[in-house]
C-alpha cells in the first residue's frame, strides 16, 4: 500500500485506511516508508507477545537504532528487551501496581470531586482543556514528585516524543526548535534533589521510591534518572488522551452515561472501553530479528513492522460490532496497553486518575452532551483531541 499513515488524511480518520489494511492480509507493505504494517488484532496480539521475534531494542519508532542514532538516549523500559529491560520492569511494576497505589486512591477521589466542583456552575466547558488536561495534571506529577515551576512542559514534551516515533514530517518539525528546553527540563526534574522525599498519602513519591530502589542495587544509580523519565514520558500525554476519549465516549453514547450513573462500578470498565474505542496510543514499531514469513511476505531480519494497536482494537474478526462503545462488553485482551513483556506498566495509575474522575462527574452530571465541534489533534502516535466542547448538565 502507498498510503502514508502519518499524512494528515489519516491522521484525522483511520477507520477506512485500517479497514483497507485489515482486508488485505495479515501483513502489508508500506511502500512509503519501506516497513511492514499490521492491523488484524491476532497478528499484532501474536508479534506483541513474542519479542524474541519482534523486538523493541532497536526502537518502537520509525528510526532504527541499528543502523541511526536516537534522537534522545533510549528509554530503559520501552526500547529495551530483555535481560537489560527486566530491572527496571520490575522496579516500575512494583512501584505503580493496584496494592501499591491503595494510598493514593481517597486524595485523588477527593482531588477529582473538587474540580468537578469547580465546573458546576460552568454549564458549557471544555473537556479537553478544562477536564482531560488539567486533573492529570493536578495528581501525576504531585505523586512522581518533581518541583511546581515548569510542569505545563510535560504535555509539549510528550507530544514532541510521541510525534518523534513517526517519519520526520511537519508535526516533527513543528516540535523541533523547543525540544532542546523541553528535554533539558524533563532531565533535570529526574534527578534525586529534584525529587520530593517526603511521605506523601502513606508512601514516598514514585521519584524517591526509584531512587531507593538504587539504593538497595535493584537498579544502578545511573539508571534511576531514566526510569523517572519514562513516568514523565508516558504518563502525561496518555492518560489526557485516555480521559479525553472516556468523555468524548459518553458524549457520543448518551445512554451508556445513564448506564454508568446508574452502577458507578462500571467506571473502570468504562475507561477500559474507552482505551479499546479510541487507542490513544494508536502505532508503536516492533524491528524482525530474522527473516519472519508471515501471510504472503517474508519480512526479511532488520525491518520495521508497524504495529496499528487502534486498528486491531476494532477488528471485527475479534470484537462484535467494534465501533459502538458499549459497556455491556469485556474489553480485556485490547491492545490499547499493548501486550506482553511491554504492557503499559502504569495502566493502574491510569485507570485510578479515570476512575476517580468518572465517579465524581456521575455523582453530579446528568448528562453530558457534545455542543459544539469537536476538533482533532495530529500527532503521529497519539490519537488525540484539541478540543471537545461539551454541556454538562447538573444532576
Ligand atoms: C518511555 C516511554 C515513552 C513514551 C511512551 C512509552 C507508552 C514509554 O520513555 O519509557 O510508553
Amino acid at each position: 500500500m502507498s498510503d502514508d499513515p502519518f499524512g494528515p488524511t489519516i491522521l484525522e480518520d483511520p477507520s477506512d485506511f485500517h479497514r483497507n489494511m485489515r482486508e488485505r492480509g495479515p501483513i502489508v507493505y508500506l511502500s512509503r516508508y519501506d516497513v511492514y504494517g499490521m492491523g488484524r488484532y491476532n497478528d499484532v496480539h501474536a508479534a506483541l507477545i513474542d519479542w524474541q521475534s519482534f523486538e523493541s531494542a532497536a526502537g518502537v519508532g520509525l528510526s532504527n537504532f541499528r543502523y541511526e542514532k536516537p534522537w534522545r538516549p533510549p528509554s530503559l523500559l520501552l526500547e529495551s528487551n530483555p535481560p537489560r529491560h527486566d530491572a527496571p520492569r520490575g522496579v516500575l511494576s512494583a512501584i505503580l501496581n493496584v496494592r501499591a497505589l491503595k494510598g493514593l486512591r481517597d486524595n485523588w477521589i477527593a482531588d477529582a470531586a473538587a474540580l468537578v466542583d469547580e465546573l458546576c456552575d460552568r454549564r458549557e466547558v471544555d473537556a479537553v482543556a478544562d477536564i482531560a488536561r488539567v486533573f492529570p495534571l493536578r495528581v501525576f506529577p504531585d505523586a512522581v514528585g518533581i518541583g511546581r515551576t515548569g510542569r505545563d512542559n510535560l504535555l509539549p514534551y510528550g507530544d514532541h516524543l510521541f510525534n518523534a516515533f513517526g517519519p520526520s514530517n511537519e508535526l516533527v518539525a513543528k516540535g523541533a526548535h523547543r525540544i532542546g528546553e523541553l528535554s533539558a527540563w524533563v532531565m533535570a526534574q529526574c534527578e534525586r534533589a529534584a525529587l520530593r522525599d517526603e511521605v506523601i498519602d502513606g508512601q514516598p513519591t514514585f521519584g524517591a521510591q526509584i531512587w531507593a530502589a538504587a539504593d538497595r542495587g535493584d537498579i544502578t544509580y545511573e539508571q534511576a534518572p531514566l526510569v523517572v523519565r519514562s513516568l514523565l514520558s508516558a504518563g502525561v500525554d496518555t492518560t489526557v488522551l485516555g480521559i479525553s476519549a472516556v468523555l468524548a465516549a459518553f458524549a457520543h453514547h448518551p445512554d451508556q452515561w445513564r448506564a454508568v450513573r446508574d452502577n458507578p462500578a462500571l467506571a473502570r470498565v468504562a475507561f477500559d472501553e474507552a482505551v479499546r474505542w479510541e487507542s490513544p496510543v494508536q502505532t508503536f514499531f516492533r524491528t524482525a530479528t530474522k527473516d519472519i514469513a508471515i501471510g504472503d511476505h517474508v519480512v526479511p531480519d532488520g525491518k520495521k513492522i508497524l504495529m496499528f494497536l487502534g486498528s486491531a482494537n476494532r477488528d471485527p474478526r475479534r470484537w462484535a460490532d467494534p465501533d459502538q462503545f458499549d459497556l455491556r462488553r469485556n474489553p480485556s485482551g485490547h491492545v490499547g496497553f499493548g501486550m506482553g513483556i511491554h504492557q503499559c506498566v502504569g495502566q493502574h495509575v491510569a485507570r485510578l486518575e479515570a476512575e476517580a474522575l468518572l465517579v465524581a462527574l456521575t455523582q453530579r452530571f446528568e448528562s453530558i452532551a457534545m455542543t459544539g465541534t469537536p476538533r482533532r489533534h495530529h500527532n503521529n502516535t497519539l490519537r488525540a483531541w484539541e478540543t471537545l466542547p461539551i454541556t454538562l448538565t447538573p444532576a
